[in-house]
């Protein structure tokens, strides 16, 4: 291995922060025994481990028997013939508890304006939600798109939906029509929760519009009902017969509504998300797994204790808002903060302000946002961290994309006073909570490491037959055994959940995560090395760079395109386009012209998070003889590097000249 890439495995990182003395003596799992104790009681009764955390994690209506039902596999079923309702574990139960004046949910608005709710406010809130969408109808089974700002109603609509055993299905506020039309008529969904406009950096967006225009695209066959949370009165139009206004939905129903009891088994939701081929896959979660989990890690990762106040800065939009604040901290009782703001508006020290402002002990964020919040600080120093008290700090984590050793230090030292641990999660829309992570109070740090798998979590690193390889030596990131969370298919396409997932290459039987990774020589520690697929992950967001050629492809002007993803030192990594238009190559101006207009067309097609930052133009891309496009030289221009690979195979080495530059 060369320097170089020693250095992006984090195998030259030899710092290690141990776990803080005074946070090992309070913690849920305290210490390396205590973690190696969890390990060795899954390592030797699987099932039984699983058997006691869902026992004493959850409230069953109907106790279980079965564990782990391998008899369908890959198609894993756990718990299933057990039957709880996940809105009545994160709200009736905390109740019952006693915590029905405790703040469930503290909302901190775009303009700093803070709603609270307790947990007796959000159970209310929650039922005549649930009362209401029964009322039109909507019953156990149906799917609902919930396409919705950040907001306590957003929050309450995905309980909601649990409440009455419907399956929700979260588009992010940030996709286009169209990206919106195809999840709707995929799902099958029956009804859409929107609002008039959603606020971010003092702008303000249109969200029903928008279901207006995925509705008018045509094919939502199935829909009945769009339902419209009032956010900012912002003028849109209504369909008679098809919208109503959340308030007048949810005025005159009653303040209860029993849970809808469901099979462990049953689909909480449904989230779409990107793969190397084909359209975004509905990846589908069974409810009893997926909140044991959610529970679990909130304990165990995060040491969750009843005077926190956590927050979690993800959108409900993504996986990591499902998990960590939809569900895990209510399923725990927690205090969370829902934030609808960005970290630079009023400016970049939001975050920090927001920290002081409701006493944030335990504070989850990406690594994108701690980069730009570092090049932030470097120009304005009033945002620096230093500047803020960020006293009720206790635990800060990390989401989304391998954080770099540097950030790291930046977020230590800086956000964490050197006194908090940082946990690095890796997981996945697919596994539903953490996987690889520190635990808080037991591992030793390393920075740009996310350590060793959470007790029960079986990750092991193999070559392309399926065969473990030694640490120190590079491979596929796997799980050999299911667990609880893990998801169950892949909505409408069980052959794909199978070919994507449990590839007969491997055996069939292993799950494949689509990461590269690596484990230390010494420590056993993981390093995340990157997609192995041709999935990007730009600002921790994922995406196919086949959907984004495809909607390339559909702008009338393009003939061919090929998209790669570039490091970048903000976002992890950029979209580069290779464009080859159906006129001739454009230059200068025209070239800049075009390449905004195809710009702004992805953003249409999918949404602005899929605009490629970058758009070259070429008479052809490279190719080899058999007309394959050769994506590791595009991959190598888009850095601006020397191609030195063997270019034997290509057909026509002139056109990497061509590329070589932006347009
Ligand atoms: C939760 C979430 C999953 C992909 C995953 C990997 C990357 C996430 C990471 C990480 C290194 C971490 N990823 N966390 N890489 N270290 N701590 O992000 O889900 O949107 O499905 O993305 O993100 O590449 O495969 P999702």
């Amino acid at each position: 291995m060369t320097n170089q890439q020693e250095e992006i495995h984090g195998l030259q990182e030899n710092r290690i922060f141990e776990p803080p003395a005074q946070f090992k003596a309070q913690a849920a799992v305290s210490g390396m025994d205590a973690y190696n104790k969890l390990c060795a009681e899954a390592a030797s009764d699987y099932e039984g481990f699983w058997s006691r955390l869902a026992r004493e994690n959850l409230d069953w209506h109907k106790p279980f028997t079965s564990t782990l039902n391998e008899s369908e596999a890959p198609f894993y079923k756990w718990f299933d013939d057990g039957e709880l309702n996940v809105s009545y574990n994160c709200l009736d139960r905390n109740i019952k508890n006693g915590l029905g004046d405790k703040t469930a949910i503290i909302f901190e608005a775009d303009d700093g304006t803070t709603t609270r709710a307790t947990y007796q406010q959000l159970y209310e809130k929650v039922c005549k939600f649930a009362n209401g969408l029964k009322s039109r109808g909507i019953k156990k089974g149906d799917r609902v798109v919930i396409y919705m700002p950040m907001s306590i109603e957003g929050v309450a609509a995905m309980q909601a939906c649990a409440r009455i055993g419907a399956t929700h299905s979260v588009v992010f506020g940030g996709f286009s029509a169209k990206s919106l039309q195809e999840r709707i008529i995929d799902a099958g969904a029956v009804a859409v929760i929107t609002a008039d406009e959603q606020v971010r950096g003092g702008k303000q967006l249109p969200l029903k519009s928008i279901v207006d225009e995925a509705l008018a695209l045509g094919g939502c066959t199935t829909m009945k009902d769009v339902i419209v949370y009032k956010r900012t009165g912002g003028k849109i139009s209504f369909t008679e017969g098809r919208d109503t206004w959340l308030h007048d939905l949810v005025e005159a129903q009653p303040a209860e509504c029993e849970p809808e009891w469901v099979n462990a088994e049953h689909p909480l939701f449904i989230l779409y998300t990107s793969g190397s081929t084909g359209t975004p896959k509905g990846v589908q979660h069974a409810s009893g797994g997926f909140l044991l989990w959610a529970a679990l890690t909130m304990k165990w990762t995060f040491d969750i204790k009843p005077s926190d106040v956590f927050w979690c800065t993800a959108d409900i939009g993504w996986v990591t808002g499902h998990t960590y604040i939809a569900y895990g901290p209510l399923a725990v009782g927690a205090t969370e903060i829902v934030f609808e703001g960005v970290p630079t508006f009023p400016n970049a020290g939001r975050f920090w302000d927001t920290i002081d402002k409701h006493n944030v002990s335990i504070f989850y964020t990406a690594p994108t946002a701690i980069r730009s919040l570092i090049k932030a600080s470097d120009v304005d120093p009033k945002v620096h961290p230093k500047n803020y008290k960020l006293s009720s700090l206790r635990l800060l984590g990390s989401v989304g994309e391998p954080i770099n050793p540097e950030a790291w230090m930046w977020y230590y030292r800086n956000v964490g006073n050197e006194k908090c641990p940082i946990v690095d999660t890796f997981w996945q829309t697919e596994t539903g909570g953490h996987m690889i992570t520190p635990l808080p109070g037991a591992t030793p740090m390393v920075p740009g490491s996310c350590t060793l798998p959470l007790p029960g979590i079986m990750t092991a690193i193999v070559d392309e037959a399926g065969h473990d390889v030694p640490n120190g030596q590079g491979g596929i990131l796997v799980v050999k055994r299911p667990w609880p969370s893990m998801i169950r298919t892949i909505w409408g396409n069980p052959e794909r959940f199978k070919t994507s997932y449990f590839p007969e290459e491997l055996g069939g039987r292993m799950y494949l995560a689509g990461d590269g990774a690596i484990r230390n020589k010494d420590t056993g520690y993981f390093t995340i090395t990157g997609r192995i697929d041709d999935v990007l992950n730009v600002s921790g967001h994922r995406m196919g760079t086949m959907e984004i050629e495809s909607a390339l492809v559909a702008n009338p002007l393009v003939a061919e395109a090929a998209v790669v993803g570039k490091p970048d030192d903000t976002t992890g990594e950029s979209i580069c386009a290779f464009v080859v238009l159906k006129q001739a190559r454009p230059t200068g101006d025209e070239a800049k012209k075009l390449a905004l207009e195809l710009r702004n067309w992805v953003a249409k097609e999918i949404g602005p998070i899929a605009k490629p930052k970058e758009i070259r133009f070429g008479d052809n891309l490279p190719k080899t003889r058999s007309g394959k496009i050769m994506r590791r030289l595009l991959r190598v221009l888009a850095k601006g590097e020397t191609i030195t690979q063997d270019i034997s195979t290509l057909e026509n080495p002139a056109i990497l000249e061509q590329l070589k530059e932006a347009s």
